[in-house]
């Protein structure tokens, strides 16, 4: 508790002061931050978990935006929202079972709904709701004994906080008064971010969502990121803001697209060579429980976006959107257990990795560790496959299923693998090939 009232003053502090805020500025980056990039970048595979009262409408967490919802009616809404069958173990069980190292899950939405129980309003899970529990302590509980990481989504755009003023570009006439404190505002997200980083154990780090509303607004953002690392020294902080990476940021977060892709048409073309990357994703097309979208991409296309994410150097953070009543539909459940089956053969040729020496390609991708590297094989329909020189001389291939020995060929302008013939059952052939040696660097985004 000492811990948590010398911790919100520092916030208040540094939120009024300036010159200390800039102080703060993380210019250089300590060890401990170092260590958990590079974690972040050998994890590879995290689950994103949208859950809000949006879920109880079954049309996605902007449905307040998308119907006009007035704050007085969503207000109303948020009394009856109560998830009966949360289970936070069971959720735990299922992310261990997928094979994901960590989750990341909302704890305030664009609703502006704190799913945690804080002290900074009242319009929060525990206070607001007959639910009456805070399901980020049960699940930050579980992710401890389990050994998974816990990182919270915040969103900085509120549709809901009277302070958020002057409004951003997705207000509507919904009801809150046309004035407010944007001062106010962020010390009161500096607050929640507070009670976050000293309430819940060790935190993954923090995923902003949202600033992106009100681009040039005075976010204080080394205020911010400083109070967050001097609270938790290994806690990342994670933007996605859809720019270029700023000071005091330690991933480079892209949505719905690889990194340096844009179909989602917002993400930046730039890339970071020294941070850690993440690429999130929707399983149907929709991050809140959306009871009508079956859109469900398959498996194969899910273990093409994992193998094409670390070939990309990056993380999937794929996402589920559980029901109001706190279950999770049996859409996510199959899929995530198809992935982690498939992990359990193929995750050697994932986890720890960074990218390959052939950047990504139309037939695939590869990955590496040390000297070894692997061909992933995603899409091609030839028994031979063509490469550019791997970067060293190669000592053994063979086939990460079966271990069957793979012949190559290998000349002064490049190297020809014997590939299997493609089956329904293997969504990624993939080779593992031994070098003599590899003067490749173990660096995130790397
Ligand atoms: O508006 C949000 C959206 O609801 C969702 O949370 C995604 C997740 O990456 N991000 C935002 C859009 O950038």
């Amino acid at each position: 508790m000492n811990r948590l009232r010398a911790a919100l003053t520092a916030a208040t502090l540094l939120t009024a002061g300036g010159a200390l805020a800039r102080a703060q500025a993380v210019d250089s980056v300590p060890a401990e931050r170092l260590a958990a990039r590079r974690w972040f970048a050998d994890a590879k595979f995290g689950l994103f978990i949208h859950w809000g009262v949006y879920s109880q409408l079954g049309a996605g967490e902007w449905v307040m935006h998308n119907r006009k919802i007035a704050v007085a009616d969503y207000e109303w809404l948020a009394t009856t929202f109560n998830p009966a069958k949360f289970d936070a173990v069971a959720w735990v069980a299922l992310a261990q079972r997928a094979g994901v190292r960590y989750i990341t899950i909302t704890s305030r939405h664009h609703d502006g709904f704190s799913m945690f129980k804080t002290g900074a309003t009242r319009y929060n899970i525990a206070d607001w709701t007959p639910f009456r529990r805070d399901p980020l302590h049960e699940l930050a509980d579980a992710c401890h004994a389990a050994g998974i990481k816990l990182f919270f989504y915040y969103s900085q755009l509120d549709w809901h906080h009277p302070d958020y003023w002057p409004r951003g570009g997705t207000a509507w006439n919904n009801g809150r008064p046309d004035q407010g404190d944007w001062s106010r505002y962020l010390a009161f997200m500096n607050a929640q971010l507070t009670e976050l980083l000293t309430r819940y154990g060790d935190v993954g780090g923090i995923w902003f969502d949202g600033m992106w509303d009100k681009p040039d607004a005075p976010w204080q953002l080394d205020t911010t990121y400083g109070l967050i690392h001097r609270l938790q020294p290994g806690a990342l902080v994670v933007p996605n803001h859809h720019q270029r990476p700023r000071p005091g940021e330690d991933v480079q977060t892209f949505e719905q697209d690889l990194p340096g892709a844009n179909s989602a048409g917002f993400n930046t073309s730039y890339v970071s060579g020294d941070l850690p990357l993440e690429t999130s994703l929707t399983m149907n097309g929709s991050w809140g429980f959306n009871i009508t979208d079956k859109e469900f991409k398959s498996v194969r296309t899910l273990v093409g976006y994992l193998v094409r994410a670390a070939g990309n150097g990056a993380n999937l953070l794929l996402n589920i959107g559980p029901r109001p009543d706190g279950t999770i539909s049996p859409e996510f459940t199959a899929r995530l257990d198809s992935l982690g089956a498939w992990l359990a053969v193929y995750g050697t040729a994932i986890y720890g990795t960074r990218r390959g020496p052939v950047s990504p390609r139309g037939w695939g991708a590869t990955t590496r560790r040390g000297d070894t590297v692997f061909v992933h094989v995603l899409d091609w329909p030839d028994p031979l496959l063509p490469l550019p020189p791997l970067g060293a001389r190669i000592r053994t291939a063979y086939l990460l299923r079966g271990r069957a020995a793979v012949p190559v060929v290998e000349t002064a302008v490049g190297v020809t693998l014997a590939v299997p013939p493609a089956s329904a059952d293997e969504p990624d052939r993939v080779i593992v090939v031994v070098t003599s040696g590899s003067s490749a660097s173990n660096r995130p985004g790397r």
